[in-house]
Protein backbone atom coordinates (compact mmCIF):
# COMPACT_ATOMS: atom_id res chain seq x y z
CA UNK A 1 0.00 0.00 0.00
CA UNK A 2 1.16 3.29 -0.67
CA UNK A 3 1.64 5.67 2.65
CA UNK A 4 0.95 9.63 2.30
CA UNK A 5 4.42 10.40 2.52
CA UNK A 6 6.01 7.71 0.50
CA UNK A 7 7.92 9.70 -2.38
CA UNK A 8 5.78 8.21 -4.90
CA UNK A 9 2.88 9.76 -3.42
CA UNK A 10 4.26 13.41 -2.34
CA UNK A 11 2.81 16.39 -3.76
CA UNK A 12 4.40 16.77 -7.43
CA UNK A 13 5.13 20.37 -6.95
CA UNK A 14 7.58 19.86 -4.25
CA UNK A 15 9.21 17.19 -6.22
CA UNK A 16 9.56 19.26 -9.38
CA UNK A 17 11.10 22.35 -7.48
CA UNK A 18 15.00 23.09 -7.77
CA UNK A 19 17.18 25.17 -6.16
CA UNK A 20 20.57 25.14 -7.42
CA UNK A 21 22.59 27.11 -4.58
CA UNK A 22 22.50 24.15 -2.70
CA UNK A 23 22.43 21.37 -4.95
CA UNK A 24 25.20 19.18 -6.44
CA UNK A 25 28.18 21.08 -6.25
CA UNK A 26 27.19 22.26 -2.51
CA UNK A 27 27.12 18.49 -1.79
CA UNK A 28 29.83 17.20 -2.98
CA UNK A 29 31.75 20.29 -1.17
CA UNK A 30 30.24 19.44 1.66
CA UNK A 31 31.79 16.07 1.15
CA UNK A 32 34.95 16.89 0.28
CA UNK A 33 34.93 19.06 3.32
CA UNK A 34 34.10 16.16 5.71
CA UNK A 35 37.15 14.09 4.24
CA UNK A 36 39.66 17.04 5.40
CA UNK A 37 39.37 18.94 2.20
CA UNK A 38 40.00 22.71 2.97
CA UNK A 39 37.03 24.45 0.48
CA UNK A 40 35.98 27.95 -0.28
CA UNK A 41 32.22 28.11 0.09
CA UNK A 42 31.14 31.19 -2.77
CA UNK A 43 28.55 29.13 -3.52
CA UNK A 44 25.84 31.50 -0.84
CA UNK A 45 25.67 35.11 -0.32
CA UNK A 46 25.97 34.39 3.35
CA UNK A 47 28.40 37.12 4.45
CA UNK A 48 28.98 36.21 7.86
CA UNK A 49 30.14 32.43 6.66
CA UNK A 50 33.00 34.14 4.91
CA UNK A 51 34.41 35.73 7.88
CA UNK A 52 32.53 39.24 7.60
CA UNK A 53 32.19 40.79 11.23
CA UNK A 54 29.08 41.52 12.83
CA UNK A 55 28.53 45.31 13.16
CA UNK A 56 28.83 45.98 16.86
CA UNK A 57 26.01 48.07 17.68
CA UNK A 58 23.08 45.98 16.63
CA UNK A 59 24.42 43.38 18.43
CA UNK A 60 24.99 45.39 21.72
CA UNK A 61 21.25 46.50 21.23
CA UNK A 62 19.81 42.72 20.39
CA UNK A 63 21.91 41.19 22.93
CA UNK A 64 20.42 43.72 25.57
CA UNK A 65 17.19 43.29 24.35
CA UNK A 66 17.74 39.33 24.66
CA UNK A 67 18.80 39.52 27.95
CA UNK A 68 17.02 42.32 29.62
CA UNK A 69 17.96 41.64 33.19
CA UNK A 70 22.22 42.93 32.45
CA UNK A 71 19.90 46.35 32.04
CA UNK A 72 19.50 46.05 35.82
CA UNK A 73 22.60 45.57 36.58
CA UNK A 74 24.62 48.30 37.97
CA UNK A 75 27.66 47.60 35.76
CA UNK A 76 25.49 47.27 32.62
CA UNK A 77 27.22 50.88 31.72
CA UNK A 78 30.73 49.59 31.70
CA UNK A 79 29.96 46.85 29.15
CA UNK A 80 27.46 48.42 26.90
CA UNK A 81 27.51 52.10 25.72
CA UNK A 82 24.69 54.20 26.77
CA UNK A 83 23.24 54.61 23.13
CA UNK A 84 22.70 51.01 22.58
CA UNK A 85 20.80 50.92 26.11
CA UNK A 86 18.86 53.44 25.43
CA UNK A 87 17.88 51.44 22.02
CA UNK A 88 17.33 47.96 23.74
CA UNK A 89 15.17 49.62 26.28
CA UNK A 90 13.16 51.35 23.66
CA UNK A 91 12.34 48.12 21.30
CA UNK A 92 11.86 46.19 24.58
CA UNK A 93 8.85 48.73 25.28
CA UNK A 94 7.75 48.22 21.72
CA UNK A 95 7.28 44.42 21.96
CA UNK A 96 4.39 42.53 23.71
CA UNK A 97 6.83 41.09 26.64
CA UNK A 98 10.04 40.92 25.02
CA UNK A 99 12.04 39.05 22.37
CA UNK A 100 10.15 35.24 23.85
CA UNK A 101 6.86 36.95 22.81
CA UNK A 102 4.79 36.56 19.67
CA UNK A 103 4.10 39.69 17.53
CA UNK A 104 1.40 41.06 15.21
CA UNK A 105 1.56 38.46 12.21
CA UNK A 106 2.74 41.57 10.37
CA UNK A 107 5.45 42.33 12.87
CA UNK A 108 5.63 45.11 15.76
CA UNK A 109 3.74 47.91 14.81
CA UNK A 110 6.62 50.23 16.44
CA UNK A 111 9.04 48.88 14.04
CA UNK A 112 6.57 48.84 11.19
CA UNK A 113 6.68 52.73 11.60
CA UNK A 114 10.42 52.67 11.63
CA UNK A 115 10.45 51.48 8.54
CA UNK A 116 7.76 53.48 6.60
CA UNK A 117 10.25 56.75 7.81
CA UNK A 118 12.82 55.15 5.84
CA UNK A 119 11.07 54.81 3.05
CA UNK A 120 10.02 58.28 3.34
CA UNK A 121 13.89 59.04 3.69
CA UNK A 122 14.86 57.03 1.32
CA UNK A 123 12.36 58.09 -1.66
CA UNK A 124 10.70 61.55 -0.95
CA UNK A 125 7.08 59.90 -0.76
CA UNK A 126 5.37 58.93 2.52
CA UNK A 127 4.17 55.62 3.16
CA UNK A 128 1.52 53.98 5.42
CA UNK A 129 2.88 51.49 8.03
CA UNK A 130 -0.11 49.18 8.13
CA UNK A 131 1.12 48.17 4.28
CA UNK A 132 4.35 46.93 5.47
CA UNK A 133 4.94 43.62 6.57
CA UNK A 134 8.04 42.14 8.59
CA UNK A 135 8.97 38.89 7.48
CA UNK A 136 11.81 36.46 8.45
CA UNK A 137 14.13 37.31 5.66
CA UNK A 138 13.10 38.80 2.31
CA UNK A 139 12.67 34.89 0.88
CA UNK A 140 9.59 34.21 2.49
CA UNK A 141 8.17 37.70 1.78
CA UNK A 142 8.81 36.95 -1.80
CA UNK A 143 6.48 33.05 -1.17
CA UNK A 144 4.05 34.91 0.60
CA UNK A 145 3.40 37.41 -2.17
CA UNK A 146 3.29 34.68 -4.82
CA UNK A 147 1.04 32.48 -3.26
CA UNK A 148 -1.42 35.74 -3.21
CA UNK A 149 -0.52 36.46 -6.85
CA UNK A 150 -0.83 32.46 -8.33
CA UNK A 151 -3.92 30.42 -8.92
CA UNK A 152 -2.93 27.96 -11.23
CA UNK A 153 -0.51 26.70 -13.97
CA UNK A 154 -2.33 29.18 -16.21
CA UNK A 155 -0.92 32.13 -14.06
CA UNK A 156 2.74 33.46 -15.63
CA UNK A 157 4.90 35.55 -13.71
CA UNK A 158 7.84 37.00 -16.03
CA UNK A 159 11.27 36.19 -14.33
CA UNK A 160 14.44 37.35 -15.25
CA UNK A 161 16.70 34.76 -16.72
CA UNK A 162 19.44 34.64 -15.17
CA UNK A 163 17.76 34.83 -11.40
CA UNK A 164 18.34 33.53 -8.38
CA UNK A 165 16.33 30.59 -8.00
CA UNK A 166 14.17 31.41 -5.16
CA UNK A 167 11.26 32.40 -8.01
CA UNK A 168 11.66 29.88 -10.07
CA UNK A 169 11.29 27.36 -7.13
CA UNK A 170 8.44 29.26 -5.41
CA UNK A 171 6.39 29.63 -8.34
CA UNK A 172 7.04 25.93 -9.20
CA UNK A 173 6.28 25.21 -6.15
CA UNK A 174 2.94 27.14 -5.48
CA UNK A 175 1.96 25.55 -9.00
CA UNK A 176 2.14 28.48 -11.57
CA UNK A 177 4.08 29.11 -14.64
CA UNK A 178 7.32 31.07 -14.93
CA UNK A 179 7.84 33.21 -18.05
CA UNK A 180 11.39 33.87 -18.62
CA UNK A 181 12.69 37.06 -20.01
CA UNK A 182 16.33 36.91 -20.94
CA UNK A 183 18.60 39.55 -19.35
CA UNK A 184 21.36 41.47 -22.06
CA UNK A 185 24.70 40.03 -21.54
CA UNK A 186 26.29 41.86 -24.22
CA UNK A 187 24.51 45.07 -22.80
CA UNK A 188 25.77 44.37 -19.08
CA UNK A 189 22.82 42.17 -18.22
CA UNK A 190 20.11 44.98 -19.14
CA UNK A 191 16.69 44.44 -20.00
CA UNK A 192 15.48 44.41 -23.71
CA UNK A 193 11.64 45.39 -23.72
CA UNK A 194 11.24 43.80 -27.15
CA UNK A 195 12.11 40.63 -25.99
CA UNK A 196 10.41 41.06 -22.69
CA UNK A 197 7.22 41.48 -25.19
CA UNK A 198 8.23 38.55 -27.26
CA UNK A 199 7.90 36.74 -24.17
CA UNK A 200 4.51 37.95 -22.98
CA UNK A 201 3.28 36.76 -26.61
CA UNK A 202 4.83 33.59 -26.45
CA UNK A 203 3.07 33.02 -23.00
CA UNK A 204 -0.27 34.15 -23.86
CA UNK A 205 -0.05 32.02 -27.27
CA UNK A 206 -0.46 29.12 -24.92
CA UNK A 207 -2.95 30.36 -22.47
CA UNK A 208 -0.95 31.86 -19.82
CA UNK A 209 -2.58 34.69 -18.23
CA UNK A 210 0.90 37.01 -17.12
CA UNK A 211 0.19 38.59 -13.63
CA UNK A 212 3.33 39.59 -12.46
CA UNK A 213 6.86 40.71 -13.42
CA UNK A 214 9.44 40.38 -11.37
CA UNK A 215 12.94 42.36 -11.02
CA UNK A 216 16.16 41.86 -8.81
CA UNK A 217 17.92 45.52 -8.97
CA UNK A 218 21.07 45.04 -7.90
CA UNK A 219 21.03 41.36 -9.96
CA UNK A 220 21.33 38.04 -8.78
CA UNK A 221 23.42 36.33 -9.87
CA UNK A 222 24.40 38.99 -12.74
CA UNK A 223 25.39 42.32 -10.05
CA UNK A 224 24.39 44.96 -12.70
CA UNK A 225 22.39 48.23 -11.58
CA UNK A 226 19.04 49.56 -12.95
CA UNK A 227 19.18 53.51 -14.20
CA UNK A 228 16.23 55.12 -13.69
CA UNK A 229 15.19 56.05 -16.91
CA UNK A 230 14.86 51.74 -17.66
CA UNK A 231 12.99 51.66 -14.47
CA UNK A 232 10.37 53.73 -15.60
CA UNK A 233 10.38 52.57 -18.83
CA UNK A 234 9.89 49.45 -17.01
CA UNK A 235 7.36 50.48 -14.89
CA UNK A 236 5.29 52.12 -17.88
CA UNK A 237 5.67 48.39 -19.50
CA UNK A 238 4.29 47.21 -16.18
CA UNK A 239 0.89 49.55 -16.09
CA UNK A 240 0.28 48.86 -20.56
CA UNK A 241 0.34 45.24 -19.73
CA UNK A 242 -1.01 45.18 -16.65
CA UNK A 243 1.24 44.06 -14.33
CA UNK A 244 2.08 43.10 -10.67
CA UNK A 245 5.60 44.00 -10.43
CA UNK A 246 8.16 42.17 -7.50
CA UNK A 247 11.00 45.00 -6.48
CA UNK A 248 13.54 42.43 -5.51
CA UNK A 249 15.85 45.27 -3.80
CA UNK A 250 17.40 43.40 -1.44
CA UNK A 251 20.77 44.71 -2.45
CA UNK A 252 20.20 48.27 -2.26
CA UNK A 253 23.19 48.74 -0.11
CA UNK A 254 25.53 46.89 -2.45
CA UNK A 255 26.55 49.35 -5.10
CA UNK A 256 30.01 49.73 -6.36
CA UNK A 257 30.00 52.14 -9.07
CA UNK A 258 28.76 56.08 -9.13
CA UNK A 259 27.51 56.15 -12.33
CA UNK A 260 23.97 54.07 -11.28
CA UNK A 261 22.95 54.91 -7.41
CA UNK A 262 20.44 52.73 -6.30
CA UNK A 263 16.76 54.23 -7.24
CA UNK A 264 13.98 52.05 -5.78
CA UNK A 265 11.27 51.17 -8.14
CA UNK A 266 8.82 52.97 -5.75
CA UNK A 267 10.22 56.49 -5.95
CA UNK A 268 10.69 56.44 -9.69
CA UNK A 269 6.46 55.12 -9.67
CA UNK A 270 6.01 58.23 -7.64
CA UNK A 271 7.78 60.39 -9.33
CA UNK A 272 6.16 59.66 -12.74
CA UNK A 273 3.14 60.80 -10.88
CA UNK A 274 -0.65 59.62 -12.09
CA UNK A 275 -2.37 57.68 -13.50
CA UNK A 276 0.69 55.32 -12.83
CA UNK A 277 1.15 56.10 -9.58
CA UNK A 278 -1.87 55.37 -8.49
CA UNK A 279 -2.47 52.63 -10.79
CA UNK A 280 0.63 50.67 -10.84
CA UNK A 281 0.44 47.28 -8.08
CA UNK A 282 4.06 47.05 -6.73
CA UNK A 283 5.85 45.19 -3.98
CA UNK A 284 9.65 45.75 -2.81
CA UNK A 285 11.42 43.61 -0.69
CA UNK A 286 14.11 44.22 1.83
CA UNK A 287 16.30 42.35 4.27
CA UNK A 288 18.90 42.45 6.90
CA UNK A 289 20.37 39.53 4.99
CA UNK A 290 22.76 41.92 3.07
CA UNK A 291 24.55 45.02 3.04
CA UNK A 292 26.86 45.87 5.31
CA UNK A 293 25.16 44.36 7.66
CA UNK A 294 25.17 40.33 6.08
CA UNK A 295 22.83 39.36 9.01
CA UNK A 296 21.72 36.16 7.65
CA UNK A 297 21.26 33.57 10.09
CA UNK A 298 18.99 36.20 11.86
CA UNK A 299 15.91 36.18 9.28
CA UNK A 300 14.61 39.59 9.27
CA UNK A 301 13.35 41.38 6.51
CA UNK A 302 9.95 43.41 5.07
CA UNK A 303 7.38 43.91 1.92
CA UNK A 304 5.82 47.07 1.75
CA UNK A 305 2.66 47.25 -1.13
CA UNK A 306 1.96 49.83 -3.10
CA UNK A 307 -1.48 50.02 -4.67
CA UNK A 308 -3.01 47.18 -3.27
CA UNK A 309 -7.11 47.08 -2.17
CA UNK A 310 -7.42 46.67 1.21
CA UNK A 311 -9.08 44.02 0.82
CA UNK A 312 -6.10 42.30 -0.81
CA UNK A 313 -4.29 43.44 2.43
CA UNK A 314 -6.33 41.63 4.63
CA UNK A 315 -6.66 38.46 2.68
CA UNK A 316 -2.21 38.69 2.76
CA UNK A 317 -2.63 39.49 6.48
CA UNK A 318 -4.85 36.68 7.43
CA UNK A 319 -2.25 33.60 6.08
CA UNK A 320 0.62 35.75 7.35
CA UNK A 321 -1.29 34.90 10.45
CA UNK A 322 -1.29 31.14 10.24
CA UNK A 323 2.42 31.27 11.34
CA UNK A 324 1.44 33.65 13.97
CA UNK A 325 4.76 36.04 14.11
CA UNK A 326 7.81 36.62 12.38
CA UNK A 327 10.94 36.26 14.19
CA UNK A 328 10.98 39.47 16.35
CA UNK A 329 15.08 39.44 16.78
CA UNK A 330 14.64 39.75 13.31
CA UNK A 331 12.62 42.35 13.84
CA UNK A 332 14.67 44.31 15.75
CA UNK A 333 17.28 44.28 13.24
CA UNK A 334 15.09 45.21 10.70
CA UNK A 335 14.04 48.51 13.00
CA UNK A 336 18.21 48.96 13.45
CA UNK A 337 18.89 48.77 9.96
CA UNK A 338 16.75 51.21 8.82
CA UNK A 339 16.87 53.58 11.63
CA UNK A 340 20.54 53.58 12.12
CA UNK A 341 22.79 55.84 14.24
CA UNK A 342 22.92 59.50 13.46
CA UNK A 343 25.84 61.76 13.51
CA UNK A 344 26.33 62.85 16.94
CA UNK A 345 25.35 59.48 18.70
CA UNK A 346 27.65 58.09 21.04
CA UNK A 347 28.38 54.81 18.92
CA UNK A 348 28.16 56.54 15.30
CA UNK A 349 31.59 56.98 14.54
CA UNK A 350 32.43 53.37 15.09
CA UNK A 351 29.48 52.00 13.23
CA UNK A 352 30.12 54.37 10.53
CA UNK A 353 34.09 53.02 10.38
CA UNK A 354 32.71 49.34 10.72
CA UNK A 355 29.91 49.59 7.97
CA UNK A 356 32.22 51.64 5.58
CA UNK A 357 34.95 49.64 5.57
CA UNK A 358 32.61 46.62 4.85
CA UNK A 359 31.47 48.61 1.38
CA UNK A 360 34.41 50.01 0.68
CA UNK A 361 36.28 46.34 0.74
CA UNK A 362 33.57 44.83 -1.19
CA UNK A 363 33.73 47.57 -3.53
CA UNK A 364 38.00 46.18 -4.72
CA UNK A 365 37.20 42.77 -4.27
CA UNK A 366 34.67 43.46 -6.76
CA UNK A 367 37.34 44.93 -8.84
CA UNK A 368 39.58 42.22 -8.11
CA UNK A 369 37.49 39.37 -9.53
CA UNK A 370 36.01 40.71 -12.53
CA UNK A 371 39.54 41.54 -13.65
CA UNK A 372 40.78 38.30 -12.74
CA UNK A 373 38.41 36.58 -14.80
CA UNK A 374 38.53 38.54 -17.70
CA UNK A 375 42.40 37.67 -17.64
CA UNK A 376 41.40 34.36 -18.61
CA UNK A 377 41.30 34.04 -22.60
CA UNK A 378 38.41 32.01 -22.90
CA UNK A 379 36.33 33.95 -20.05
CA UNK A 380 34.08 37.13 -19.96
CA UNK A 381 32.71 38.75 -17.26
CA UNK A 382 30.43 41.86 -16.68
CA UNK A 383 31.78 44.72 -13.51
CA UNK A 384 29.50 43.48 -10.37
CA UNK A 385 27.87 46.92 -10.70
CA UNK A 386 26.10 45.84 -7.22
CA UNK A 387 24.86 42.53 -5.05
CA UNK A 388 27.65 40.13 -4.43
CA UNK A 389 28.27 38.27 -6.89
CA UNK A 390 30.58 37.56 -10.31
CA UNK A 391 28.79 35.99 -13.18
CA UNK A 392 31.46 35.29 -15.82
CA UNK A 393 30.57 33.24 -18.69
CA UNK A 394 33.04 30.14 -19.43
CA UNK A 395 33.88 29.76 -23.01
CA UNK A 396 33.41 25.74 -23.26
CA UNK A 397 35.59 24.00 -26.41
CA UNK A 398 33.64 21.32 -28.02
CA UNK A 399 35.93 18.36 -26.28
CA UNK A 400 34.46 19.79 -23.11
CA UNK A 401 31.24 19.52 -23.66
CA UNK A 402 31.44 15.86 -25.08
CA UNK A 403 33.53 14.58 -21.72
CA UNK A 404 30.83 16.54 -20.03
CA UNK A 405 27.88 14.64 -21.62
CA UNK A 406 29.41 11.42 -21.56
CA UNK A 407 30.51 11.89 -17.95
CA UNK A 408 26.09 12.36 -17.72
CA UNK A 409 26.55 16.13 -16.93
CA UNK A 410 25.63 19.70 -18.03
CA UNK A 411 28.67 21.13 -19.49
CA UNK A 412 29.07 24.29 -16.26
CA UNK A 413 28.32 21.51 -13.64
CA UNK A 414 30.92 19.26 -15.10
CA UNK A 415 33.37 22.76 -15.52
CA UNK A 416 32.36 23.69 -11.91
CA UNK A 417 32.72 20.01 -10.35
CA UNK A 418 36.75 19.92 -11.68
CA UNK A 419 36.72 23.30 -10.25
CA UNK A 420 35.93 22.34 -6.88
CA UNK A 421 38.43 19.58 -7.08
CA UNK A 422 41.13 20.91 -8.34
CA UNK A 423 41.11 24.41 -5.70
CA UNK A 424 38.29 23.90 -3.34
CA UNK A 425 36.45 26.39 -5.10
CA UNK A 426 32.52 26.09 -4.41
CA UNK A 427 30.80 28.11 -7.11
CA UNK A 428 27.31 27.78 -8.22
CA UNK A 429 26.87 26.60 -12.49
CA UNK A 430 25.13 28.75 -14.24
CA UNK A 431 22.37 26.55 -15.70
CA UNK A 432 20.99 26.83 -11.94
CA UNK A 433 20.03 30.47 -12.49
CA UNK A 434 18.91 29.68 -16.58
CA UNK A 435 20.62 30.56 -19.15
CA UNK A 436 20.21 30.83 -22.73
CA UNK A 437 20.98 27.83 -25.22
CA UNK A 438 24.92 26.81 -25.28
CA UNK A 439 26.28 29.47 -23.24
CA UNK A 440 27.55 29.11 -19.85
CA UNK A 441 28.60 30.55 -16.79
CA UNK A 442 29.17 30.09 -13.17
CA UNK A 443 28.39 32.03 -10.16
CA UNK A 444 30.69 32.55 -7.16
CA UNK A 445 30.19 35.36 -4.33
CA UNK A 446 32.69 38.00 -3.99
CA UNK A 447 32.73 37.82 -0.38
CA UNK A 448 36.15 35.72 0.43
CA UNK A 449 38.38 37.63 2.31
CA UNK A 450 40.09 40.68 0.48
CA UNK A 451 43.55 39.46 1.38
CA UNK A 452 42.72 36.11 0.01
CA UNK A 453 41.10 37.06 -3.26
CA UNK A 454 44.13 37.61 -4.97
CA UNK A 455 45.66 33.85 -4.12
CA UNK A 456 41.61 32.66 -5.66
CA UNK A 457 41.71 34.52 -9.01
CA UNK A 458 45.53 32.93 -8.97
CA UNK A 459 44.18 29.65 -8.72
CA UNK A 460 41.41 29.81 -10.89
CA UNK A 461 43.59 30.26 -13.73
CA UNK A 462 45.57 27.64 -12.89
CA UNK A 463 43.10 25.28 -13.04
CA UNK A 464 41.15 27.15 -15.75
CA UNK A 465 44.16 26.75 -17.92
CA UNK A 466 45.22 23.55 -17.21
CA UNK A 467 41.32 22.39 -18.11
CA UNK A 468 41.42 23.95 -21.44
CA UNK A 469 44.86 22.90 -22.51
CA UNK A 470 42.64 19.54 -21.77
CA UNK A 471 40.05 20.13 -24.05
CA UNK A 472 41.03 22.69 -26.39
CA UNK A 473 40.30 21.85 -29.97
CA UNK A 474 40.28 23.61 -33.09
CA UNK A 475 36.45 23.72 -33.58
CA UNK A 476 36.07 26.67 -31.11
CA UNK A 477 34.29 27.61 -28.52
CA UNK A 478 30.78 28.03 -27.45
CA UNK A 479 29.73 31.39 -28.43
CA UNK A 480 29.44 34.13 -26.83
N1 LIG B 1 16.31 37.96 -3.03
C1 LIG B 1 17.50 37.81 -3.59
C2 LIG B 1 17.76 38.42 -4.92
C3 LIG B 1 18.49 37.10 -2.93
O1 LIG B 1 19.68 36.96 -3.51
C4 LIG B 1 18.23 36.53 -1.67
C5 LIG B 1 19.23 35.70 -0.96
C6 LIG B 1 16.96 36.73 -1.12
C7 LIG B 1 16.03 37.46 -1.84
C8 LIG B 1 16.54 36.20 0.19
O2 LIG B 1 17.32 36.55 1.26
P1 LIG B 1 16.79 36.55 2.75
O3 LIG B 1 15.64 35.60 2.82
O4 LIG B 1 17.94 36.11 3.57
O5 LIG B 1 16.36 37.93 3.03
N2 LIG B 1 20.32 35.24 -1.73
C9 LIG B 1 20.82 33.91 -1.66
C10 LIG B 1 21.91 33.68 -2.63
O6 LIG B 1 21.84 33.78 -3.82
N3 LIG B 1 22.97 33.32 -1.98
O7 LIG B 1 22.74 33.36 -0.64
C11 LIG B 1 21.38 33.53 -0.36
Amino acid sequence: MVKPLDHESINENVKKTAYAVRGELYLRASELQKEGKKIIFTNVGNPHALGQKPLTFPRQVVALCQAPFLLDDPNVGLLFPADAIARAKHYLALTSGGLGAYSDSRGIPGVRQEVAEFIERRDGYPTDPELIFLTDGASKGVMQILNAIIRDENDGILVPVPQYPLYSAAITLFGGSLVPYYLEEEANWGLDFNTIRQSIASARSKGITVRAMVIINPGNPTGQCLSEPTIRELLQFCFMENLALLADEVYQQNIYQDEKPFVSARKVLFDMGPPLSKEVQLISFHTVSKGYWGECGQRGGYFEMTNLPPKTVDEIYKVASIALSPNVPGQIFMGLMVNPLKPGDISYLKFEQESKSVLESLRKRAHIMTDGFNSCRNVVCNFTEGAMYSFPQIRLPARAIEAAKNAGKAPDVFYCLKLLEATGISTVPGSGFGQKDGVFHLRTTILPAEEDMPAIMESFKKFNDSFMEQYEDYRGYSRM
